[in-house]
Formats: structure tokens, C-alpha cells, sequence
């Protein structure tokens, strides 16, 4: 019989909560129970376990205080979307985007795997706020897991604690979250320092009951179920059936030399930048950014008639490589002590390194996967999906109402994509569908490091193709419905992209902080102070006055324009690929979506 470990100083009553923890130990069998209470002491315990158990190095006191470096299985490394399932009672309503498994039978397999499965180990009962602790916009969950790694990021990305089980209270409702890297230690087996089960990786998600179970990963958005799980998954479902919207989505502060303010969440396809925007130093003189959030926005309407986003995240799960003093400088403030890199290379001095974070590598590292590194390596010193875990607190552009339990008035929507061609830099929606109908085709073109031909688009209609927890033809739906909620003040919608290419293949646009430049005449149209230029795909900025600001910039009017350029043939070219994309969706694609494509064809000239 499990016995629960002393230490901690959690309490609860809530006898639903007592109950599924006692059915699950039950079933997994652990040797402890630890609940947590998300102190400051318990997080320095639990980094101490993950030190001994080989999992936690800890990084120079004098480089990198209060921070460890992780170094994973390498058959665990990043999501794995082939292993995620969407197990709704109906499978029409998981949608042609999502894996789906009947829901008894799923239930029956995993109930199997994690019988035993804690057999060795402690399991943490981990409490967690989504949202700003007691906010009407937040929700609870508790997540069951067998790794000390997850709990002690849990802390770090949640409000994780006493203070979620005091918002439970004796009978509120919550998100039962059960993970188990799936290696249980029989007989006094040996622990190593990144258990996972290679074989059997399920990451399950039971939309009706709004109930989640992973099962044999240890890694990022596999195992830390607040995030794409909760957060997305379960939330959009959520979202969807309460009338708000769970979206992949940064939200930002924008602040403008006259100290107006404006409120901008944006959605672009994973790794595509939007950490770094989020704590953009603008180039702008006068202009200030401020971070909410980098990944996931929950938005719900207030009684003023506009949609308040609130950040349900704590901190930040980024990628590693490629950030530095240049692409993100509040990035490297803000990670210079307390805080966890997973799968990033270590330095002789006892600090981390990974690709792009200086102009030039050390001369000799440790790679990620622990051998010795030197420049004239092969491989990456750095997995490209290494990490940094940090909390929000720490950003040096962190807003002061990133926690405010009201959230923020949203006044504007990016959508964007990483389109080498067609695409200009920016131009925004005639109104809310036309907004819908720019995410719903969101699409970056594939490389050679993709499968399929290369130049093919791939469509990430608004950055949520992994993350959808039910029919995308419905989400769609649900926003047309969004915009037609009665006294609704709606953001106006803008789609960008920084990665317009010229001829010889050189990006066109310098992004990261010049972004600034884009974001002060989307500031500037929420006033109705910029102009904007008619085009048959919406409204594009003129070049010069009452456009984009490029003084000081080394980019000449010509590139503006081109930029700026509508390719009308380009369009053309590629409509038969968004008509492709749309069949997939079949008779539960809005009818307005497919007016509003035969609405641009016909404006091409088609
Ligand atoms: O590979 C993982 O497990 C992390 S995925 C991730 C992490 C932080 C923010 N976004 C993402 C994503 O895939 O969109
Ligand atoms: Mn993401």
C-alpha cells in the first residue's frame, strides 16, 4: 500500500480529488504519495531527487545560479502527433485532423499500461491554476505523474500548489491529468536518468469527460498536460461548448510614444517565432512591448463586449537554439539564473550553449547527448528542439497585468505563416469572417528537411492543426459564431509574414525587432490613424505615407513594395491547393468560408 511522504504540507478535502487519487494509485501502484504544495523548499527538494537520480546537472553557481540542465532519452525529444489521440464518443467528431480511437477501448489499453506502471517510484499529486489563481477565466487541474522532472516544471509553467487546491475548495471541478513515463522499477531496479517507454507512447485525450492520460513520454507538451493538452485540447473543447476561444495565440502589450495602449494576441504555426515577438525590444523610438504570454491565449467575452485573454500558462517551455542577444535579448536576461535547459549542449565552465547563441561555438562542449563536442562535429551540439523552462515573472518585458485575474481587452489579431512567396508582409481583414477565412488558410511552404514536394503549402489553419480537440470544420464554426455574438466589439484581424524571400533566396524583411515597425501601423489602424490600400485579398498598407515606418531602416522603398506587392497570378496559382485543403473538411466546412473563397476568386478573376 502506497504511504503519502511527510514533507509536504498540502491539505485538501475535496473528496473527489481523495478518491480518484486512492482509484489510480489502485491501479499504478506506487511506492509513495506526495502531494504537492508548490513551495519554494519542495522545489528545491525535488530538484535535489532529480540530481541524484541523474536527471538535473546543476549548472555553475556563479554562470547560471538556481539552474539545471536535462539531458533526455534520445527516443524522447519533442510531441509525437502520430502518438496523440482525440477519443471522443463519435469519431466525427474528432475530425479528419485528429487520430481517433474508440473511447472504451482506448480506456481498456491504457488501463492496462499504467497498472503497475508507478511500481518503484513516487507518484506526485500536482494541483495546478490555468489562468490567473481565481479568475472567471481560469479552470483547475490536477495531474497525477511518476517523474519528478514533470512535477518540477509543473511548478515552474503553473500556478501549481496549495493555493489551486484552496480555489478547488471541497467539491469544485478540476481536469484529472495522469501521466506515467511508463517504467516502472521492479524488483529494486536501477533508475535511469530520463525513464520513458520507447515502445508504447500514448498521449489521450477524452473530450467529453474533459480527462487526460499520457502515458510513456517524460517530454515537453507530452507530459506537462497543463499545456497543448489542457490548455488546447481539452480547452478548445471547453471553449467551443461555454462560447470563448482556447488559441494557440502570444498576447502582447504595445504601448505607443503618446503612452496609448493596445492589446494584441497572435497565432503563428509552432517554432515560428512567437516567443521572441511577445518580448520584442522595438527599433521604433518610443514604442514598448510588454509580455503576457508566448504560447496560449484563453479568451472570454466581459461585460464591456470585448474579448479579455489571459495567459494560462506560468512561464515559458521555449526552444533553445537560435535564441540570442540579437533574436531575443530579454530571452537571455531572463534565463540567466533559475532555470531548467533540457537537451541543451553544457559548456566546461558548467553553463548550457546551443546553436545561434553566440556568433561562435565554444571549442569544446558536451553535446546533449553527453559525448564530447567540438566544432568540427557532425551533429548539432544542441537538440534542435532543446528547451529552456522559465517562469514569466522572470522576463525582463513582463507586463504587470499578466496575472491580473481580469485579463486583457484584446484590440487585435495576428495570423501568420512562413511563406518564402505570394504572401505580403501584412495586410489585414475587411472584417471579422474575412479575418476567419485569412486564419482558416494559414499555411507555411514545405522545405527539403519536410516530407512532400518541396514549395507544396502546408495548412496550419490558426497554428491549430496538432492542437484542435474536435472537428476543424466545427472550430471554424465556433469562430464565425464568435463574430456574431450579439454586442460583440471584435479585434480586427491582420495576417503577417516575416519571411518573404527575394530571387536569390535572402529574406526580404530584417523581422525580430524591425517586426516593431508592423506591429506601430496595426497599432495605428486599431486608432484609425494609418492608411490601408484596397486589394482583392484585403487591406494592404501604401507604401510611404501612412504605411509602414522604414526610417532608419536598411530597406529601400522598391523592397517595400514588393513586400507589399499583391502577386495576383501567385494567388492564383495556389487557390487549388486551398480548395484541396478546404475538401478535407467536407460537409462540415462553413458555408461563409466557402463563399469567402469564392468571393477572392472572383475578385482574382478567376
Ligand atoms: O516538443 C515539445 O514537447 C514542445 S512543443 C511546444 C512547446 C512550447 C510552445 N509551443 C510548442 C508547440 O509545439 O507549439
Ligand atoms: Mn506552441
Amino acid at each position: 500500500m502506497a504511504s503519502t511522504a511527510p514533507l509536504s504540507h498540502a491539505t485538501t478535502k475535496h473528496s473527489r480529488l481523495h478518491e480518484w487519487v486512492g482509484q489510480v494509485a489502485g491501479i499504478t501502484q506506487p511506492d509513495e504519495i506526495y502531494w504537492c504544495d508548490g513551495s519554494d523548499e519542495e522545489y528545491e527538494r525535488l530538484a535535489q531527487t532529480l540530481i541524484e537520480a541523474g536527471t538535473f546537472q546543476r549548472l555553475s553557481e556563479t554562470k547560471r545560479p538556481g539552474s539545471y540542465l536535462a539531458l533526455s532519452d534520445p527516443a524522447d525529444v519533442a510531441r509525437v502527433e502520430d502518438r496523440t489521440f482525440i477519443c471522443s464518443a463519435k469519431e466525427s467528431d474528432a475530425g479528419p485532423t485528429n487520430n481517433w480511437r474508440d473511447p472504451d477501448e482506448m480506456r481498456e489499453t491504457l488501463t492496462e499500461l499504467f497498472r503497475g506502471s508507478m511500481r518503484g517510484r513516487t507518484m506526485y499529486v500536482v494541483p495546478f491554476s490555468m489562468g490567473p489563481i481565481g479568475s472567471p477565466i481560469s479552470y483547475i487541474g490536477v495531474q497525477l505523474t511518476d517523474s519528478p522532472y514533470v512535477t518540477a516544471s509543473m511548478r515552474i509553467m503553473t500556478r501549481m500548489g496549495q493555493d489551486a487546491l484552496d480555489q478547488l475548495g471541497e467539491d469544485g471541478d478540476f481536469v484529472p491529468c495522469l501521466h506515467s513515463v511508463g517504467m516502472p522499477l521492479l524488483d529494486g531496479a536501477e533508475d535511469v536518468p530520463w525513464p520513458c517507454n520507447g515502445e508504447n507512447k500514448y498521449i489521450v485525450h477524452f473530450p467529453e469527460l474533459r480527462e487526460i492520460w499520457s502515458f510513456g513520454s517524460g517530454y515537453g507538451g507530452n507530459a506537462l498536460l497543463g499545456k497543448k493538452c489542457f490548455a488546447l485540447r481539452i480547452a478548445s473543447v471547453m471553449a467551443r461548448d461555454e462560447g470563448w476561444l482556447a488559441e494557440h495565440m502570444l498576447i502582447m502589450k504595445l504601448t505607443s510614444p503618446e503612452g496609448a495602449v493596445k492589446y494584441v494576441a497572435g497565432a503563428f504555426p509552432s517554432a515560428c517565432g512567437k516567443t521572441n515577438l511577445s518580448m520584442m525590444i522595438p527599433t521604433l523610438p518610443g514604442w514598448k512591448v510588454e509580455t503576457i504570454g508566448d504560447d496560449i491565449a484563453w479568451m472570454k467575452w466581459g461585460k464591456d463586449g470585448r474579448l479579455h485573454a489571459a495567459n494560462p500558462e506560468a512561464g515559458f517551455f521555449g526552444v533553445a537554439p537560435g535564441t540570442s542577444r540579437r533574436t531575443n535579448p530579454n530571452a537571455l536576461k531572463m534565463l540567466a539564473h533559475d532555470a531548467v535547459f533540457t537537451n541543451c549542449a553544457r559548456t566546461d565552465d558548467g553553463d548550457i550553449w546551443w546553436e545561434g547563441m553566440t556568433p561562435e561555438p565554444p571549442e569544446h562542449l558536451v553535446d546533449w547527448r553527453g559525448e564530447d563536442w567540438t566544432p568540427e562535429s557532425e551533429a548539432t551540439a544542441a537538440h534542435p528542439n532543446a528547451r529552456f523552462t522559465v517562469a514569466i515573472a522572470q522576463c525582463p518585458s513582463v507586463a504587470p497585468e499578466w496575472d491580473d485575474p481580469a485579463g486583457v481587452p484584446i484590440d487585435a489579431m495576428l495570423f501568420g505563416g512562413r511563406r518564402a512567396t505570394v504572401v505580403p508582409l501584412v495586410h489585414e481583414a475587411r472584417d471579422w469572417e474575412h479575418g476567419v477565412f485569412m486564419g482558416s488558410i494559414m499555411s507555411s511552404e514545405t522545405t527539403a528537411a519536410q516530407a512532400g514536394a518541396v514549395g507544396q503549402l502546408r495548412f496550419d489553419p490558426m497554428a491549430m492543426l496538432p492542437f484542435c480537440g474536435y472537428h476543424m470544420g466545427d472550430y471554424f464554426a465556433h469562430w464565425l459564431a464568435t463574430g456574431r455574438r450579439e454586442g460583440a466589439k471584435l479585434p480586427r484581424i491582420f495576417y503577417v509574414n516575416w519571411f518573404r524571400k527575394d530571387e536569390d533566396g535572402k529574406l526580404m524583411w530584417p523581422g525580430f525587432a524591425e517586426n516593431s515597425r508592423v506591429m506601430a501601423w496595426i497599432f495605428r489602424r486599431c486608432e484609425g490613424r494609418a492608411r490601408a490600400i484596397e486589394t482583392e485579398i484585403g487591406l494592404v498598407p501604401p507604401v510611404g505615407e501612412g504605411g509602414i515606418d522604414i526610417d532608419g531602416l536598411d530597406v529601400t522603398p522598391e523592397t517595400m513594395a514588393t513586400l507589399l506587392e499583391v502577386e495576383v497570378e501567385g494567388w492564383k496559382e495556389q487557390l487549388s491547393q486551398v480548395r484541396d485543403h478546404y475538401a478535407r473538411f467536407g460537409e462540415k466546412l462553413p458555408a461563409e468560408l466557402r463563399a469567402q473563397l469564392e468571393e477572392l476568386e472572383k475578385r482574382l478573376g478567376i
